[in-house]
């Protein structure tokens, strides 16, 4: 049996570097740092942003449903909500069902962020880049389209103080609707990885002027966007690189770009900056010894991918801390599938020094709180 959906991407070699030392002084995250807010039968809250005015926390999902919810949020630690289970909840589903709000139906919605106006802005892979006005109670679309071309992957965004929107398109290809009406984001994602394919873009959006323009292409799958906190640079994701790059909007090297990470430890996702204006660097998935060993060969990568996705083994995720002015990494945390019931990380939000993670495929969003560093 084969994948039903086999796109027409190139594939292309890729000789991936073994992760550096400075990764070897990881720390793992254990139950003492983690505790969740439980959303009842939804799954997968891929991004997240707080609204300033009444501390309300949004995430898009995998139905292309964006949900809220209201502080003070349920918290519970890992044995009220598991008991000594990861797989069966002691929470009461229904009263969390409940906790959690509609607020509208996207296309399929992967970053969010709030504006100055605390406004809702959406990466939507299928619609492009949208903002809920929560006054007119109304979804409108900023931009689909660069150049005449319609964008195929719109994946995350960050929105500088003078108003102008970065955004990320991951690739030329678009996610999939499955029968039941689900935008099916994984599959492609797999595929634009594995081929090593630079399709990727980085594009601005003036509201201002409504001019789409477009700052970098050639990326191997650009996802996470986010700016350095002097916003002289924007950050963007290279998902299946395992990269961070950035482009410089400001200073001497403004309108070029380079390589500010190389050699993560796995797939980076969504970037984001933490209270102390450090760079989080979500690792949806570590790496994968198999898929290492195949990547420099385009032949075997193609034979690969025409076998069932179900056998692609997932890694488990990783959080990586760098400074945002020379990349050094100052932390890396990894999670053991056995010890915590996190399956990936998509994204996080700093909540007064509390790291909110966003992820793929639980019904919870998790909350770490970083140890205390000894000096
Ligand atoms: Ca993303």
């Amino acid at each position: 049996m084969f994948l039903p959906f086999q796109p027409d991407l190139p594939f292309f070699s890729f000789e991936p570097k073994p992760i550096g030392d400075e990764y070897y002084n990881s720390r793992e995250m254990d139950d003492t740092m983690i505790e969740y807010i439980p959303l009842g039968d939804y799954q997968g809250p891929e991004s997240l942003t707080i609204s300033k005015k009444n501390g309300n926390i949004y995430f898009p999902l995998k139905s292309g449903e964006i949900k809220y919810i209201e502080p003070p949020f349920p918290i519970y630690n890992r044995v009220d909500f598991f008991g000594n289970s990861t797989h069966s909840s002691k929470v009461d589903i229904k009263t969390m069902n409940q906790n959690v709000k509609h607020l509208v139906t996207c296309g399929r919605a992967l970053g969010v962020e709030m504006d100055a106006d605390d406004n809702l802005i959406i990466a939507d892979s299928v619609k492009g880049l949208l903002k809920y006005d929560f006054e007119r109670q109304e979804l409108i679309i900023l931009t689909s389209t660069f150049n005449g071309t319609k964008l195929s992957f719109v994946n995350d965004l960050t929105i500088a103080k003078d108003g102008m929107i970065y955004f990320s398109d991951t690739s030329n290809i678009a996610p999939i609707r499955e029968s039941n009406g689900d935008w099916n984001t994984l599959t492609p994602s797999l595929f634009i990885c594995a081929s090593s394919s630079g399709f990727g873009k980085l594009l601005s959006y003036n509201p201002k002027t409504r001019e789409t323009n477009l700052l970098m292409t050639g990326i191997r799958y650009s996802n996470g966007v986010c700016l350095d906190p002097k916003e002289e640079s924007i950050f963007v994701a290279e998902t299946g690189a395992y990269r961070i790059l950035r482009y410089w909007l400001k200073g001497p090297n403004a309108g070029k770009h380079e390589v500010f990470i190389d050699n993560l430890p796995g797939n980076p996702d969504g970037i984001d900056l933490d209270s102390k204006g450090r760079l989080v660097i979500s690792i949806y998935a570590t790496r994968s010894k198999f898929l290492d060993t195949i990547h420099p060969y385009p032949w075997l990568k193609r034979i690969f991918l025409r076998i069932p996705y179900i056998k692609v083994p997932m890694s488990p995720p990783a959080l990586v801390i760098s400074d945002t002015k020379n990349g050094r990494i100052l932390e890396y945390y990894t999670i053991s599938s056995r010890s915590l019931p996190m399956k990936s990380i998509s994204s996080t939000l700093d909540n007064k020094g509390k790291i909110y993670l966003g992820n793929l495929y639980n019904n919870f969003i998790s909350i770490f709180s970083p140890p205390t560093q000894k000096k």
